[in-house]
């Protein structure tokens, strides 16, 4: 009994009950400790029919909850004829079977459900090998009759399988699919990833770029949409976005920045998905400037910032000047919230992506990160230097070209940052100072 409910881990339209093992320190908000993973369910498609928690002071090593507790969910279980069990903890897969033989019902955690999610949710060719990848590493091993799908993932059975009997060979045969499978897809996406670095070095020796990095539902593709115009798809379900999307942000004045809007974050995330986070997560980290949304609005605010905040010291994005966006103002009824964010950070900034508030300010940050202190320069380039000449129109606002002598002398304003980013890119330039006699 119990072998057969894993067969396979969505839950789609599925009635779900939802458990939890309060461990100490380990809740993020300690009114509602099961927010989250009910989004998370809600998000998957589920439908929560009913909850259930225990504080713990440790886990029991068998069942992760008590045995008593375990008996009190199968009776909620049986009362609402639910299809499925949500762990808001990590379970081993013994402790899954455990579970699993006394309720009579599927069981996932927490991993495996956002694991869902990110399956349901690929769209890009890259992003759906990454979920492949990591449903092999996490999920796969996990179930129990993996049988049929690892003939239909393989691509055609090679010979001799499910002639011989379960058992030992069968599972070894398992093993070596599994393992040429993977190798497969990492070699896949290791190419895919090599040509993103290469576009996103190009882009940003051509541009200023800017990178919205937050916490999943923070906001990041509304805003993304209000400055750009853009038509990322924004919604109030976790995890609306899995790949970085880039368009070029007009600050006015014929400034130009690129701006990435990007995957978001999320406490604990599976570390097989974390993987592939890196990689979707590769032009923010290169950005020059990251701004990093905050959903204000959210009673867990404080910890899904915690979060993010890590997740960019592991991923080394944090060489550049950084932005902290207080975003979804228009949802306060007060200003104490967000007071408690601006004595922590200084420079924080409250925004509404919705009403547009605290954009213009937000342009203004961005312009004076992107040029530091700007001065009016002419600079003389060979006419022929077309690289310089593109470096130039892209980095300066261009006040007047003159044309003599094949060269170009450009009357420009420029912040001292850009034109060191010149100098260093190696350009070859003759700069005089405008402004002095
Ligand atoms: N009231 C209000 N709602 C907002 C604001 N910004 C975003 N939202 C809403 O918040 C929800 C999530 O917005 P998204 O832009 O999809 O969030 P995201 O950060 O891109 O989320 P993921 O892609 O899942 O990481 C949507 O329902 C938005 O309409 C805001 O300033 N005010
Ligand atoms: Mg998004």
């Amino acid at each position: 009994m119990g072998h057969t409910k894993r067969e396979h881990l969505t839950v789609v339209k599925e009635k779900a009950v939802l458990a939890a093992c309060l461990l100490p320190g380990q809740v993020a908000d300690p009114h509602d400790p099961l927010g989250e993973l009910r989004a998370l369910a809600d998000t998957a498609g589920a439908i929560v029919v009913d909850e259930l928690m225990q504080n713990r002071p440790k886990p029991d090593a068998g069942t992760f909850i008590g045995k008593g507790k375990v008996e009190e969910l199968a009776e909620m279980v049986k009362l609402h004829k639910a299809h499925v069990v949500i762990f808001e903890n990590d379970l081993s897969p013994a402790q899954i079977g455990n579970i699993e033989e006394v309720i009579n019902c599927k069981v996932l955690d927490r991993s495996e459900l956002i694991l869902d999610i990110f399956a349901a949710r690929a769209r890009t060719h890259e992003a759906k090998l990454q979920v492949e990848l990591a449903q092999l590493e996490y999920t796969y091993p996990r179930l129990r009759a993996m049988w049929t799908h690892l003939e239909r993932i393989a691509g055609g059975a090679p010979t001799g399988i499910g002639t011989r009997g379960p058992g030992e060979q069968q599972l070894e045969v398992d093993r070596r699919i599994v393992q040429a499978r993977k190798a497969e897809l990492r070699r896949q996406i290791k190419t895919i990833q090599g040509r993103k670095q290469r576009e996103v070095a190009a882009r940003n020796t051509d541009f200023f770029t800017v990178g919205l990095v937050g916490y999943t539902n923070a906001g990041k593709s509304t805003l993304f949409n209000t400055l750009t115009d853009g038509d990322a798809y924004a919604d109030d379900k976790l995890f609306a976005t899995l790949s970085t999307r880039t368009r070029k942000w007009a600050l006015g004045g014929g400034d130009n920045v690129m701006l990435s809007d990007t995957v978001g974050f999320v406490r604990d995330l599976p570390h097989h998905l974390v993987a592939s986070f890196k990689a979707t997560l590769e032009e923010a980290v290169h950005s020059h400037l990251l701004l990093v949304v905050v959903d204000a609005a959210d009673a867990r605010a404080q910890p899904q910032l915690d979060t993010v905040l890590e997740v960019l010291a592991e991923i080394h994005a944090d060489n550049q000047p950084r932005l902290i966006l207080l975003n979804k103002i228009d949802l306060l009824a007060h200003n104490d919230d967000l007071l408690v964010f601006s004595a922590k950070y200084a420079n924080a900034l409250p925004v509404s992506a919705r009403t547009g508030r605290g954009i213009e300010k937000l342009v203004e940050e961005v312009r004076q990160a992107m040029r530091g202190v700007e001065r009016q320069l002419s600079i003389t380039v060979a006419m022929a230097d077309g690289r310089a000449i593109h470096l130039l129109e892209n980095r300066a606002q261009v006040l007047e070209r003159n044309y003599e002598n094949e060269q170009v002398r450009f009357s420009v304003r420029i912040g001292t940052r850009q034109l060191d980013e010149l100098r260093a890119m190696g350009v070859r330039m003759t700069v005089r100072d405008d402004s002095s006699p």
